[in-house]
């Protein structure tokens, strides 16, 4: 087990490098598309919530990431004594066709099979990826968490329609006529993770990287009208065997799946921990269930960490796990503040729960 931590782009700078490394870190998951940098409520000091307007522009459609580009990145943070363990989210701009079944699919899949190998070429060994239409919308935000500490939540389900023009809760076309996205089955959505699946994983497998999918979140049947594919601890099996290739792997989100109606999350962390598919963790803590939820300090909510991490130690797991968010801490500087708590407090479990890095007495 690694301690990690995970960066927005606006973030991939050495500051934030030594900050990681300074609270324990020997990893970062990087985050290259920007949800910061047009949203009205978007806060570059936060996690991106976002309203009904989404977190603004997608990037550009054909600009896609190059390998000097990972490789700059990854240079800059190994001066800081880091690795870089993955990158995590397509660009809607660059893939969007490919959740919508749309006209651009077979150059979007190109897109894809570019983006994979140049990650392969520097290095970087994961790709984590949300298959989702709605993505990471109908949250709230208050003082949530222990203190008065602000967190995000939800508040009932959220089913106002996807306007057209806008995938994953980013605008991809400024321009596109009035109107609300027509409605998508679950079974058509299954068919194109699929797709995306058998022709994707082979280039994945060449270039070295591991494909690794984020439950969806918030863990809903349906977001703004449209259906989610991993939204009970038990639809992560479906994925697996959609595809047995190796590079068929889970971004592994313990908070997201104990937001889930089923439960058996621990449980889960097992079943899936067992099958080496594991690729990286998300480890928060929440308390409560959609659509009535909480996200709260990593100490305090319904997950016990340590059985997660020993579960996750005995069945052989050896890579990353980050704090995906934490609540913001009343101080000059709330998302470090609780970041750094949120890995402090993961970094002690892990030693506790026999990871090796204790010192070991002369
Ligand atoms: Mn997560």
């Amino acid at each position: 087990m690694k301690l990690g931590l995970g960066l927005y782009r606006h973030q991939l700078d050495p500051d934030h490098y030594r900050f990681a490394r300074q609270a324990g870190c020997t990893h970062l998951v990087i985050h290259l598309v920007d949800y910061f940098k047009s949203s009205r409520s978007n806060r570059p000091g936060d996690q991106p919530l976002g309203d009904h307007t989404g977190w603004g522009l997608a990037g550009d459609p054909d600009r896609l990431w190059s390998a000097e580009e990972m490789i700059r990145i990854r240079d800059e943070a190994a001066a800081e004594g880091l690795q870089i363990a993955a990158i995590e989210n397509f660009d809607p701009a660059h893939w969007h066709d490919i959740l919508l079944d749309g006209p651009l699919r077979a150059k979007h899949v190109e897109n894809v099979k570019t983006i994979i190998r140049n990650t392969g070429k520097a290095g970087i060994p994961v790709f984590g990826y949300n298959f989702s239409i709605a993505g990471v919308a109908g949250r709230i935000k208050g003082p949530f968490a222990r203190g008065g500490a602000e967190a995000v939540g939800m508040d009932g389900p959220y089913d106002i329609p996807i306007p057209n023009g806008m995938v994953w809760n980013m605008v991809v076309d400024a321009d596109a006529p009035p109107g609300d996205m027509p409605r998508v089955t679950p079974g058509q959505l299954w068919d194109r993770l699929k797709r995306f699946l058998d022709e994707i994983l082979p280039v994945a497998e060449e270039a070295g990287v591991t494909m690794a999918l984020h439950p969806d979140d918030p863990p809903m049947p349906t977001v703004r009208q449209q259906p989610r594919l991993v939204y009970q601890p038990s639809l992560y099996q479906k994925v697996i065997d959609l595809n047995p290739s190796p590079a068929n792997g889970l971004e592994f989100c313990v908070g997201t799946l104990a937001e889930t109606t089923e439960g058996g999350f621990h449980e889960a962390v097992d079943t899936y921990a067992a099958q080496g598919r594991i690729a990286y963790v998300h480890l928060r803590n929440v308390r409560g269930q959609v659509p009535h939820y909480r996200e709260t300090f990593i100490d305090e909510g319904e997950i016990d960490v340590f059985r997660v991490l020993r579960s996750l130690k005995d069945n052989g797991f050896e890579g990353v796990i980050i704090p995906d968010h934490a609540p913001q801490m009343t101080c000059a500087a709330p998302w470090h503040a609780g970041m750094a708590f949120a890995l402090g407090y993961l970094r002690a479990a892990m030693q506790a729960c026999g990871d090796g890095s204790l010192p070991q007495r002369p």
